[in-house]
């Protein structure tokens, strides 16, 4: 009953441009469905600069800012909104450590990364963050907020 304690949060959760190349796209989604959060919003988006630059701006002083820039806007990325109980941290725990080669096996980032600049999908660190970055990412309408019909396994 631990889990009935926690929030209702909303995570974005992102298929980076590698992941989309590499044909990635529904392996990551089935990680977040099989766990049981519910998916509120998805698409594929081919992101401007600017986007890329707003939400990384934290990092925008890291030497590998520009790169990181590059990347993310290099190809088309999978948007999504997902939320759950302690969606935030459960879904940082399914991707695993930002560097690949230190993710546990199990993880996404664990099983399918090597290198920190490639590591196939982005999570929110905190609910803060996954209401700012699904603003973000998404217009209004483009969210749909649903119940499950007899799904207890999801509460
Ligand atoms: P996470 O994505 O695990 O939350 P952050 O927020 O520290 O990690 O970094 C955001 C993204 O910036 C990472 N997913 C990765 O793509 C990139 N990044 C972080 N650290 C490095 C690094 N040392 N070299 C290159 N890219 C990095």
């Amino acid at each position: 009953l631990v889990a009935s304690m926690e929030q209702v949060e909303e995570t974005y959760i992102m298929v980076k441009p590698d992941g989309v190349q590499r044909g990635l796209v529904g392996e990551i989604i089935s990680r977040f469905e099989k766990k049981g959060f519910r998916l509120t919003g998805l698409k594929l988006f081919q992101c401007p600069k600017e986007l890329a630059e707003e939400h990384y701006k934290d990092l925008k002083t890291k030497s590998f800012f520009p790169k990181l820039i590059n990347y993310i806007t290099s190809g088309p990325v999978v948007c999504m909104a997902w939320e759950g109980v302690g969606a935030v941290a459960s879904a940082r725990k399914l991707i695993g450590s930002t560097n690949p080669l230190q993710a546990e096996p199990g993880t996404i980032r664990g099983d399918l990364a090597v290198q920190t600049g490639r590591n196939v999908v982005h999570g929110s660190d905190s609910p803060e963050n996954g209401k700012r970055e699904i603003a973000l990412w998404f217009k209004e309408g483009e969210l749909c907020q649903w119940t499950a019909v007899q799904a207890p396994w999801l509460r």
